[in-house]
């Protein structure tokens, strides 16, 4: 069996459980808390294993590790249902996917990191939420824009893309970013929501 480490509280990380929930793949699951106060990724355990000192990663039972959250996804998730097989619409989702990574996850899931988690209260000044917010109400209407047009990120069908941009924009409004003004977004969170075997955050395997 495959073992995920991962922060439960972390959307990048609930990118990887969600897509295992629905694909039904079994896996050990070893949590990795900011405030549980034992630092375990900066480790130098931790760090032979992921020298980025992040999360989520998997260990394959041959002892290979792969890390970042859209790459294990990719993973997972090829010959399924949720990559596209059409050239131009896989092209698409890894778009969306990348978009996630260079404008999204730095704005809206850092400012609602920022809020959130105590170790990082010296980051709570205007000078930084307040260029986080322009920017992540840039990416969310970047968003809206194309979700008014088609039921999901790659087109017409449920795809990685979605699970990638699903984590930390269904949790946006904890940054303080608007959703209920965006009912392309509000529409789009309920499709996925309403996927097969689709598990919220606080989900763990048993
Ligand atoms: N680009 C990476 C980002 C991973 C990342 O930033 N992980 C954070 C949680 S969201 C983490 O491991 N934080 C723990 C730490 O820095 O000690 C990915 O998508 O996997």
């Amino acid at each position: 069996m495959i073992t995920l480490y991962s922060m439960p509280s972390s959307g990048n990380s609930y990118k990887v459980r969600l897509l295992l929930a629905q694909l039904e793949i079994p896996f050990q699951h070893i949590g990795v808390e900011y405030d549980g106060g034992d630092e375990f990724t900066k480790s130098d355990e931790f760090k032979r294993k992921n020298p980025t000192a992040k999360v989520p990663l998997v260990e394959f039972e041959d002892g290979q590790f792969l890390s970042e959250s859209n790459a294990i996804l990719l993973y997972f998730a090829e010959g399924t249902q949720f990559v596209p097989e059409d050239k131009l619409t896989r092209a698409r989702m890894f778009q969306w996917m990348f978009f996630e990574q260079n404008f999204h996850e730095g704005s809206v899931a850092t400012r609602a990191a920022n809020l959130k988690y105590k170790d990082r209260e010296h980051l709570r000044t205007p000078e930084i939420l307040g260029p986080l917010l322009e920017s992540g109400n840039k990416a969310l209407d970047v968003m809206e824009t194309h979700l008014l047009k088609t039921p999901y990120l790659a087109g017409d069908h449920y795809s990685v893309a979605d699970i990638a941009l699903y984590a930390y924009t269904h949790s946006a409004e904890q940054g303080g970013f608007d959703l209920k003004g965006r009912s392309g977004i509000s529409a789009w969170l309920k499709r996925v929501a309403a996927q097969p075997k689709h598990v919220p955050l606080e989900w763990l395997p048993a």
